[in-house]
């Protein structure tokens, strides 16, 4: 299962973001380094489709997808060479698959550090970069030596990649900001680097600065341009909310014009970041969103269900969620004879509802 990772200066709220989206308990403190040892929760992925198909087919039950989060140790200027908890942020970013920054606005006197997230946005960057340029100045000679050593285009082209990589972070700019071209960014998967992974920026506001989340969203939004999107959220208060019942966190979250809170929609960025998406099964037993990587088969998502699925795979009927609300039902669908029947080369949709045919 893919991870993401919230990475963020330390007292940037990355623990309370971490709660607010898993519902969990990790520390949360006004000192740094408050997170030594990384956690990792689930936070669900809510989705009206789902719940209207759940009405729909009189559920008992409705499973959500969910999306894997890491909170991980705080950085500081100099984590790259081994300040604050150094090579614990590292180890903590290198296995996740994707990042989500978070980048404080809210003041506090109560709690040290920067308020700017631009400041915050650029510390990080440089940080990252830094320990990318430590890595690849080690792999760079080796990739070279072994490419040349087996007469491998492979890893020449990976050496290849490696240069070129070298050359932009040395300007300081993070992969994930440079217009390094995407095969290239492939060939540098066996690195491992920090910077090469898609981000996704949270600012986290305090309540007295709801009114301005735009603004002060606006100058890292325009930092990552096409690199990622930057969602304004307050992070403490919906950490407060997620501790609630649910009746209790809708009155809290709409009487301050939030809607059901921001933080889904940060679930719903990070589970795409990730290359995700659902496909949905719907019956009288439960309603259910399923979890499946872009661009799978028919197939492969039919063994997300179970192996047996994927193993002894027939066929898949399939109608697009909304097409299905608006029919009435699954049994209207049939008479209606709008179920398309799939085969095993069907690229599977984002909001498709399936019912696969199977024999084992
Ligand atoms: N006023 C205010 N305080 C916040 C907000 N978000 C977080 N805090 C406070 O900031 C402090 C740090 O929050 P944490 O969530 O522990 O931050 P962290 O990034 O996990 O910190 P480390 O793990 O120590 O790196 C805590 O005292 C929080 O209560 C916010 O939106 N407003
Ligand atoms: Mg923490």
């Amino acid at each position: 299962m893919e991870r993401l990772g919230l990475v963020g200066l330390a007292n940037a709220g990355k623990s309370s973001l971490f709660n607010a989206l898993t519902g969990g308990h990790a520390v949360v403190a006004a000192h740094p380094f408050s997170t030594v040892e990384t956690t990792v929760g689930v936070a669900p992925l809510p989705d009206a489709r789902l719940d209207q198909l759940a009405r729909l087919s009189h559920s008992a039950k409705v499973i959500h997808a969910g999306v894997e989060f890491v909170d991980i140790a705080g950085l500081v200027a100099g984590s790259a060479s081994g300040e604050g908890m150094g090579n614990r942020f590292l180890a903590g970013i290198r296995e996740v698959d994707a990042l989500v920054l978070v980048l404080r606005a809210f003041h506090d006197d109560a709690v040290t550090g920067t308020d700017d997230p631009l400041e915050s946005l650029e510390t990080l960057e440089l940080e990252l970069v830094l320990a990318d340029v430590a890595s690849l100045e080690t792999q760079a000679e080796k990739r070279r030596k072994q490419a040349r050593l087996r007469k491998d285009a492979t890893l020449a082209a990976e050496a290849d990649a490696i240069d070129e990589a070298m050359a932009v972070l040395q300007t300081g700019v993070p992969l994930f900001r440079s217009d390094l071209a995407a095969p290239v960014r492939e060939q540098l998967r066996n690195s491992f680097l920090l910077t090469n992974k898609p981000v996704l920026a949270v600012v986290n506001v305090g309540e007295d600065q709801l009114e301005s989340v735009d603004e002060l969203c606006a100058p890292v939004a325009a930092h990552l341009g096409s690199a990622g999107e930057a969602i304004g959220v307050c992070v403490q208060l919906e950490a407060e909310a997620a501790q609630l019942d649910p009746a209790e966190r809708v009155e809290l979250l709409e009487g301050l014009g939030l809607g059901e809170g921001v933080v889904p929609r940060v679930a719903h960025a990070a589970f795409h970041l990730l290359g995700l998406r659902t496909f949905l099964t719907t019956g009288e037993k439960e309603s259910r969103a399923w979890t499946f990587r872009a661009g799978a088969l028919a197939p492969e998502c039919a063994g997300v269900i179970h192996s047996d699925l994927q193993r002894g795979f027939i066929r898949a009927e399939v109608i697009h969620w909304d097409e299905l609300v608006e029919l009435g039902g699954w049994q209207h669908a049939k008479t209606a004879g709008k179920l398309r029947v799939e085969g095993k080369d069907y690229a599977v949709q984002d909001g498709d509802v399936l019912e696969i045919r199977f024999n084992v």
